[in-house]
């Protein structure tokens, strides 16, 4: 039996319109939009009902205000993403599916870069994979930004948890279009699905 999961990785502001803004990150968001709700009209209930049936899981960067990854504090990234922040805040279209106990946050050390949604913690302290293992899921749909560091990274992650992952091509962003089309070649070779 097939049991689905979308994970949404890194749809923050400061990664679609601010200091770190990704290409297609825009068309990213209204594709997941329409993605989602192509899952509730397959369904046929109301959008509420959705959660029951498909959950959705989001991934947040939510660092401390003094980053290492931050250029200022030795790292390569403008500052982004700061916890509190409207930069590190889930874009307001995709808020309403999103739940404390399915939110993950990572990079809150602020010595440690964690560009795998898979290292996240939700408020009660538990992994992704965690609660995927108890939704008994089997294939996740991946979405989000940025192809080449989080998404891939969360990517990767799942698939070697045992999970069959489908990456929705036209639902990321990306920091640089050569980038992201090497890296999903390199996602194909690993056995990752691009749809
Ligand atoms: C990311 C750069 C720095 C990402 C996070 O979400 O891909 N990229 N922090
Ligand atoms: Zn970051």
């Amino acid at each position: 039996m097939k049991n689905n999961a979308l994970v949404v990785v890194d749809m923050l502001y400061d990664f679609i319109d601010g200091s770190l803004a990704c290409q297609h990150s825009e068309e990213a968001v209204r594709q997941t939009l329409n993605f989602i709700d192509s899952q509730t009209d397959s369904q046929g209930g109301e959008d509420h009902e959705i959660l029951d049936t498909f959950p959705i899981l989001f991934v947040r960067d939510h660092h401390p205000a003094d980053h290492s990854s931050f250029k200022e504090h030795g790292g390569i990234w403008p500052s982004h993403c700061v916890a509190g922040t409207h930069g590190g805040e889930i874009h307001k279209d995709l808020l309403p599916y999103a739940s404390e106990e399915l939110t993950f946050d990572k990079g809150c050390d602020r010595d440690v870069e964690q560009y795998s949604g898979f290292d996240g913690l939700n408020c009660a302290g538990q992994t992704m994979g965690e609660i995927l293992e108890l939704l008994d899921t089997t294939d996740v749909y991946v979405c989000g930004i940025a192809t080449e560091y989080c998404v891939r990274n969360t990517c990767e992650d799942l698939k070697k948890a045992g999970f069959k992952v489908h990456l929705l091509k036209e639902c990321i962003g990306y920091v640089d279009a050569e980038g992201h089309a090497k890296a999903l070649d390199e996602m194909t070779q690993e056995g990752i699905s691009i749809e």
